[in-house]
């Protein structure tokens, strides 16, 4: 893609405005009035080391009021930017694709209140999901999202990708827990929706759009959102079973015995497990090896009662032979040892060098077969092997099989174009015959934007554009059309 070159060029003039403007030093990143320095480097690129950018400047607004002066100014002088959380994003839509000024939010770290009768948090969008979750729980409260990136992730991050994370399965998506947001839009507008009410019905919910919009209608820098209680108990259990048709066994008896106090089920295929113990050399959990593994947690607000719940569980799918051996953890050090199995997968893929990610939502039954079938496909022509002279290393299945999501990850010894074009796009074609989504949980970015058209109509795709030009006017009049993302172009909205 070439750089559009309707945007404005940095110059030395404009650097000052933002030093003056946010006066700290370390507010403005700037390689621009001097030679581009090494501190850029992190913002320019992404945690998959995919995606690089070239931006000379990155501002760091310390307020709400510095966001939309910042907004503004980029309006008014045709320079583009890309708004950054914590930049752990898996789609390429946070780091910027050329020169665009990088917004980021980490300044913005403040917990604004909590109210411990209602459960209503409010937060500036930079604070980090996991400092707000220990905050939470020396209030006895959890936020109501988990992901394995919880330690650099920004709630506005979180909430402009409308992640789902580990435990979706048992407190529903961001759409229902985010009560409010205060967000700043393409020309500086600052939009006050941050309510605190559970109930509103009184006209279009429009903070909705922000809830997964990547950045392209506004920058979010305040959320409220309703946290439960945190529970009393909390257990962990990890088996290996010997097909796929037993883990949706093991999912509806799960459900059917466990259910309120069910928190996750995730699945893990062996491929998957064999390259986290090839990275981390770690003590499996189990003996023996399976095809599939999965974890099931539960918690509730009675430990007596649960663990009653759950002795009948085991009992039952060790009888009926649905699983064929299980753990099940004794301590929170045993917890942790097995959710990392789960959690550590991302990470330990990267180990050879690159991942080819795909995260899906697939019908249920049909959900492990893109797996097999993409392994077959990349077999059947030798990309597949041990050596250096194979790009590929394996290819992996896990995901969220409480919400139908599957990560359909390639992992590979570099990025290369025969592996790329063998997966894309054979993976969006098996899923639109389907129906499924093609980003169940990630978003767009740049790396699924020219594929919406295989989960959504012409129709649906109309009505996003408008939306967007609707919140960012100027763009279709001077045409300003990504003043706020340069990277989602018009083909995308
Ligand atoms: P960034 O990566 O910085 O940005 C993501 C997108 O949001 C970009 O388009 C950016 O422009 C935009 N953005 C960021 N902040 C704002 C803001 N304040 N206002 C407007 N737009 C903004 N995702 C899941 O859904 N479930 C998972 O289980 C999960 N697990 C993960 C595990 C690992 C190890 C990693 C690395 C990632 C995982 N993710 C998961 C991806 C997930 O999208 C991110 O971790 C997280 O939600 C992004 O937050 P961030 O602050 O890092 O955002
Ligand atoms: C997870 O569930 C994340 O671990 C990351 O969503 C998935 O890396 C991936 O493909
Ligand atoms: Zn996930």
């Amino acid at each position: 893609i070439k750089r559009d070159n309707k945007f404005g060029k940095l110059s030395k003039a404009h650097v000052k405005f933002f030093k003056d403007l946010l006066g700290a030093q370390s507010a403005v990143i700037d390689g621009v009035s001097q030679d581009a320095t090494d501190d850029l480097e992190p913002f320019n690129s992404d945690w998959m080391r995919k995606y690089k950018g070239h931006t000379k400047l990155v501002v760091k607004p310390g307020s709400t009021d510095e966001v939309s002066k910042v907004l503004k100014y980029c309006n008014n002088n045709m320079l583009a930017v890309v708004p950054q959380g914590g930049n752990s994003g898996l789609v390429g839509g946070s780091v910027p694709v050329y020169d665009e000024i990088v917004i980021n939010m980490s300044r913005m770290n403040s917990i604004r209140g909590f109210d411990e009768v209602s459960g209503t948090l409010v937060v500036d969008a930079g604070c980090i999901l996991e400092i707000v979750d220990h905050f939470l729980a020396e209030r006895n409260h959890i936020f109501p999202l988990d992901l394995g990136a919880k330690g650099s992730c920004h709630i506005g991050g979180n909430v402009a990708t409308n992640a789902g994370g580990l435990r979706l399965l048992r407190y529903g998506s961001l759409h229902g827990n985010v009560l409010g947001i205060e967000a700043v839009l393409p020309d500086g507008t600052v939009m006050d929706d941050l309510s605190k009410l559970r109930k509103n019905n009184t006209g279009y919910d429009i903070k909705q759009l922000f809830i997964g919009g990547e950045g392209t209608i506004g920058i979010i820098t305040g959320v409220s959102i309703l946290c439960p209680q945190r529970s009393k108990a909390a257990n962990v259990a990890f088996f290996g079973l010997e097909s796929f048709d037993k883990v949706q066994e093991a999912f509806r008896a799960a459900k059917s015995q466990l259910s309120e106090i069910l928190s996750a089920f995730e699945l893990m295929d062996g491929q998957s497990q064999d390259l986290v113990h090839a990275v981390t050399a770690k003590k499996r959990p189990l003996e023996g090896q399976y095809p599939f593994y999965c974890l099931i947690e539960t918690s509730g607000s009675n430990p007596d009662h649960d663990s009653e719940k759950l002795e009948k569980f085991l009992e039952h799918v060790m009888g009926e032979e649905i699983v064929s051996d299980g753990v099940l953890a004794q301590d929170e050090t045993q917890i942790q040892s097995l959710w990392s199995w789960r959690e550590g997968i991302p990470e330990c893929l990267g180990h050879w060098g690159g991942v080819y990610k795909y995260d899906l939502s697939i019908p249920l039954p049909e959900l492990y077969k893109l797996v097999e079938d993409t392994r077959e496909r990349l077999t059947s022509v030798g990309l597949i092997g041990d050596d250096e002279k194979h790009p590929v290393v394996g290819v992996v299945g896990y995901g969220h099989m409480g919400d139908s999501n599957l990560h359909l990850n390639v992992a590979t010894r570099r990025f290369d174009t025969e592996v790329e074009k063998k997966l894309e796009p054979f993976v969006y074609e098996w899923i639109a015959k389907r129906n499924g989504s093609i980003s169940a949980e990630h978003g767009l970015g740049l790396a699924k934007k020219a594929f919406v058209g295989y989960s959504r109509s012409e129709t649906m795709i109309r009505l996003m554009k408008q939306i967007k030009d609707l919140y960012d006017p100027v763009s279709r009049i001077t045409p300003l059309l990504d003043c706020l993302m340069t990277n989602y172009t018009a083909e995308r909205y």
